[in-house]
């Protein structure tokens, strides 16, 4: 299954730096210490499964960094560069493409001065790319992204990222190839019609961001009513603490690059 079964991972450590990482609320800085033990342990369970995990080293000039997802698509055919919407991030994307060629044989590149997207806004399932609008995925975005990934064999569809929230996977991720775990506020724009759909508890809309990877879903630790809830689906649930990312907006799924070079 090309859309939860990957041979590779990108990651890269936190800088100290991020204590100056973006955040929509003020709830105390990060702890760096802390957050490098909870990355640790997040790789360790990419790892877990088989798979190679690159860690890059730390980009002090980037106090967002550590969250690599947002800098480019990896699709089974090729990968994309983003272009960041949040001005402090923008640069990051350049930093990402040589390790992304080093991998892929086909790298693309978002490049108009006016697209804007971030890969945090994208959701590719095993048949479509969902792409929320969002303070920092624009329309130009999205239609430079449909057109770069012509011929790639997955059709891309704009859907709806909800009011205040960062990004559209911050409410939602992709469990196996039919279903879907999402915030009940996201699930009502009627996004997922087609998918089997399992909410997050009440509540505990904080737990919608995780990732399938290999055999494992990773999900932050403290949700214990949608853990519960994955368990009894008969998914194998790995909890990682995420409490310091969390105060930067971030979670599992922004802390990674998944595919299977091609
Ligand atoms: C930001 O605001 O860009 C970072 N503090 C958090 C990015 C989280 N990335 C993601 O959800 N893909």
């Amino acid at each position: 299954m090309r859309s939860f079964q990957f041979t590779h991972a990108i990651t890269r450590k936190p800088a100290p730096s991020i204590l100056q990482g973006l955040r929509a609320v003020d709830t105390g800085n990060p702890d760096l210490g802390l957050m490098q033990t909870h990355h640790h342990d997040y790789i360790a369970a990419l790892r877990s499964t088989g798979a190679t995990v690159v860690e890059l080293d730390p980009l002090d000039g980037f106090p967002d960094s550590v969250f690599v997802e947002d800098t480019a698509l990896c699709l089974p055919a090729g990968a994309i560069v983003m272009r960041p919407g949040a001005p402090s991030r923008l640069g990051e994307a350049a930093e990402m493409e040589p390790h992304l060629r080093a991998l892929y044989t086909e790298v693309r590149r978002i490049e108009a001065a006016d697209s804007f997207i971030e890969g945090g806004d994208i959701l590719v399932t095993e048949t479509e790319i969902l792409v929320g609008r969002s303070a920092r995925t624009n329309g130009p975005g999205i239609a430079e992204l449909t057109h770069k990934v012509e011929g790639w064999g997955l059709s891309v569809r704009e859907v709806f990222t909800p009011p205040g929230v960062l990004h559209f996977k911050t409410d939602c991720s992709l469990l196996d190839a039919e279903t879907i775990l999402s915030t009940r506020r996201l699930d009502d724009s009627g996004c997922f019609k087609g998918y089997r759909v399992i909410h997050t508890a009440e509540g505990e809309e904080a737990a919608a961001n995780t990732i399938r990877f290999n055999g494992l879903v990773l999900m932050p630790a403290g949700f214990a009513r949608t853990r519960d809830l994955l368990d009894r689906a008969g998914f194998t649930v790995r909890e990682i603490g995420n409490s310091e990312c969390a105060k930067l907006d971030g979670g599992m799924s922004c802390l990674s690059l998944r595919f299977t070079p091609a």
